[in-house]
């Protein structure tokens, strides 16, 4: 029997990670604007976190960062000559736009688009839609590069299919899998998919909107039976929950997830109950655990892996965390509590992904989940399959190539921009990847 396995496909944070509150509605990223950050810890903090996974005996891959500052697009806005004038000319210009060219917000994959599965789909392939990220301009400026990626890596059209990223800018606005989730029995049975919308808030914007994940669906030829789409309560969203993600995650049999998630909540549970009858719910109630604390302590934004020895439904399950959860009375209570009752999740692992958390970005943010059965997992370029062997050499262009410390006022130093394009022009090297950056191209 063809064995299925998830792989999680972590971003790679880039060089330029730094604090410059670009995204309205993220209390994280806009409490923290101005802030030094330290990309050099950024990018090995989430390397740990992908040899955590890989311990577990986990199948673990990356995505490179993008190339920033994005000259492509400052280009395109108008500033012209040299890359060096260039970026004078922004930060003369628009410090806020050269700052938006510059956010390595890349290292977010679970934006990066969404996946169906084989298993799930009528044409038996696995289907790529890269998220437009229309809500944010630096967020949309990472779709092209995004689909150019994983063509690359998912290059073989007997097992993948890659739509375009939709089109219709906010009209169709799509943040990808932070928005998905897929319930199955076991990674290889066909699966559940629920696509989390909203609706725009009092206090802060929606940025999933329904005909977005609709069109996935339709584009991913998803079963009807097996496809839901429910609201996200506007609670979460005005307390800070701008992905589903932040409250809520699904991983084989198990949805974790605040009570107060939904808009709806009975009859999202009565629907997910009727298409999925295997799932088990594991809720927060609001007494115990409060929306605040977990957009405070990223709770929900953990990452619910299958381990490995665990065969059938109700296998074993982990729990990675961000260490703010720790920190956070209630919330390690409860995890605590959920650990031990009885259902799958039994093991609890805490990681420090602060550089990240900072901007709003907790471990299922930092990664995009994929499905492959062996036999699709061995058509994918290598180079992005991590083992022993391949994480050094990412660890090792860390240390040589980034900086510890990064103001949003050093961006506009041009040096920053050379220092930045020569690591990822290093990358390409380590990658094999030839010339697949605009800069590398222009
Ligand atoms: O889109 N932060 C990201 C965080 C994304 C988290 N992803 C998931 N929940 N899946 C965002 O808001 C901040 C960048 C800055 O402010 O410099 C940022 O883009």
């Amino acid at each position: 029997m063809t064995d299925f396995h998830e792989y999680n496909f972590d971003g790679l944070i880039g060089p330029t990670h730094n604090y410059a509150g670009l995204s309205f509605g993220n209390i994280a990223s806009a409490s923290n604007k101005g802030a030094v950050s330290n990309p050099k810890e950024a990018a090995l903090q989430g390397l740990a976190k992908m040899r955590a996974a890989m311990a577990l005996g986990l199948k673990q891959g990356f995505l490179p960062p993008q190339d920033r500052p994005a000259l492509k697009t400052l280009r395109a806005l108008g500033f012209a000559g040299t890359d060096k004038q260039i970026i004078e000319k922004a930060a003369a210009a628009s410090p806020d736009l050269l700052a938006n060219c510059y956010a390595a917000s890349s290292m977010w994959t679970a934006n990066a688009a969404t996946i169906a599965p084989s298993p799930d789909t009528s044409d038996g392939k696995v289907h790529f839609t890269p998220a437009n990220l229309a809500a944010n301009f630096h967020r949309s400026i990472e779709a092209d590069t995004t689909a150019r990626t994983l063509r690359h890596i998912f290059n073989d059209d007997r097992f993948f299919v890659h739509h375009a990223p939709l089109p219709g800018g906010v009209h169709f606005g799509d943040e990808g899998a932070a928005n998905h989730g897929r319930l199955c029995e076991t990674h290889g049975e066909k699966g559940v998919h629920l696509f989390v919308y909203g609706e725009d808030g009092d206090r802060f914007p929606a940025r999933q909107k329904l005909r977005a994940s609709q069109a996935v669906a339709r584009n991913h030829q998803l079963d009807p039976d097996k496809t839901i789409f429910i609201e996200q309560s506007k609670a979460a969203l005005d307390a800070g929950a701008f992905h589903n993600d932040v409250v809520g995650v699904a991983n084989g049999n198990v949805l974790f997830l605040h009570e107060q998630s939904f808009a709806d909540r009975d009859a999202a549970y009565a629907e997910i109950r009727e298409k999925a009858p295997f799932v088990e719910i594991v809720e927060a109630p609001a007494d115990k655990v409060s929306l605040s604390d977990c957009i405070k302590s990223y709770l929900f934004n953990s990452q619910l892996l299958t381990l490995p020895d665990a065969g059938a439904a109700g296998g074993e399950m982990a729990l990675l965390l961000p260490t703010e959860s720790e920190s956070a009375e209630r919330v390690k209570t409860f995890v605590d509590e959920t650990a031990a009752r009885n259902n799958p999740i039994n093991r609890v692992v805490y990681k420090n992904v602060r550089e990240s958390m900072r901007n709003g970005g907790g471990p299922a943010c930092l990664r995009l989940r994929v499905v492959l059965s062996d036999e699709e997992a061995a058509a994918a370029d290598q180079h992005f399959i991590l083992n022993d062997e391949r994480i050094g050499p990412l660890e090792a262009w860390v240390e040589d190539h980034y900086r510890d410390r990064l103001h949003p006022d050093d961006l506009r130093d041009p040096k920053l921009m050379e220092e930045s394009l020569a690591a990822m022009d290093a990358l390409t090297k380590i990658l094999k990847l030839g010339a697949f950056y605009d800069f590398q191209k222009i």
